[in-house]
């Protein structure tokens, strides 16, 4: 794991040097889910793929930015499901992007998630990786090494709340939920890249990130493999929560396709009790 973990650290500084000094603009392709494909899109998911075919640990890859799997090693042992640049599109506003990958064991689902790891682009570039069993180590980049800076825990409740998804399009408990919160005292905070607004809600010790299903997304917006489930596992690890609409665990998706989305809600303990109750799937 540890130079799975190594190759993150080359590859991040390499995407990073190309958000800061390559063309913003878009290219005349689309990805898989439809969306419109930025060149930095292109460029971070080519230098992922180059990073990992000189690791031969790695057996394929599933990125948001093709369109199947990419074999790469036959004695190879893991699967690694990757986000290249998740947010790009904030680029152009100079908003903070980040890099997701979730590293699979065996068939890429839920239950064979092993490690994850998200590289945040903002004033400095900064990683948070977890493996199992332990907390989430939290990293920053200076003069191109990467120092520990702290392991991530959770409070039972926090303070901030990061609502997802179109608002006319929210269905009228998940609106009264939202409004709740506020009216409870909770501060908004979306910038609308999830690796940045899940990020704060991890370091300033707790709130919700949700992204629910909608009447235009019923499934929602964000793929299980490369975004749901890595970050699923770091909350968890953190001493949060993950779940879906039905309350269920984000950890027990079973994505049948690689682009499969899943409605999903991150937070402390509390907020996620708060919305079981207001989805009426209390356990
Ligand atoms: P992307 O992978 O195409 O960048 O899309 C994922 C991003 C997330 O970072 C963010 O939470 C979400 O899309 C925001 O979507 P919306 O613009 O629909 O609110
Ligand atoms: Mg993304």
């Amino acid at each position: 794991m540890h130079t799975l973990f190594e190759t993150i650290e080359k590859i991040a500084l390499k995407i990073d040097h190309a958000i800061k000094t390559e063309d913003l603009g878009y290219c005349d392709s689309e990805n898989s889910s439809g969306e419109d494909q930025l060149k930095l899109d292109v460029k971070s998911d080519y230098l992922i793929e180059e990073a990992f075919k000189s690791v031969p640990l790695v057996k394929d890859l599933i990125s948001e930015e093709k369109e199947g799997v990419l074999h790469l090693h036959d004695g190879g042992k893991y699967t690694v499901c990757y986000d290249p640049l998740d947010g790009s599109s904030l680029a152009d506003v100079n908003l903070s992007v980040g890099s997701i990958f979730g590293i699979y064991e065996g068939e890429p689902k839920g239950e064979n998630l092993v490690a994850s790891a998200y590289v945040v682009y903002g004033p400095r570039i900064e990683i948070v990786r977890v493996v199992k069993g332990e907390k989430p180590k939290h990293y920053r980049a200076q003069e191109g090494l990467f120092n520990f800076i702290c392991e991530i825990s959770l409070r039972e409740k926090g303070k901030l709340n990061a609502p997802g998804g179109t608002q006319q399009n929210w269905c009228d408990y998940h609106k009264s939920f939202v409004d709740d919160l506020f009216a409870e005292g909770y501060r908004l905070r979306y910038s609308g890249g999830m690796v940045p607004d899940l990020h704060q809600i991890l370091l300033k010790g707790g709130g919700i990130f949700s992204y629910p299903g909608t009447s235009d997304k019923p499934h929602g917006k964000l793929r299980q493999l490369f975004e749901v489930i890595p970050f699923a596992f770091i909350y968890e690890q953190a001493g949060g929560q993950a779940v879906d609409a039905k309350g269920k665990r984000l950890m027990e998706l079973v994505p049948a396709h690689p682009h499969d989305t899943s409605p999903c809600f991150f937070g402390s303990t509390y907020e996620i009790e708060r919305l079981k109750d207001a989805y009426g799937v209390k356990s």
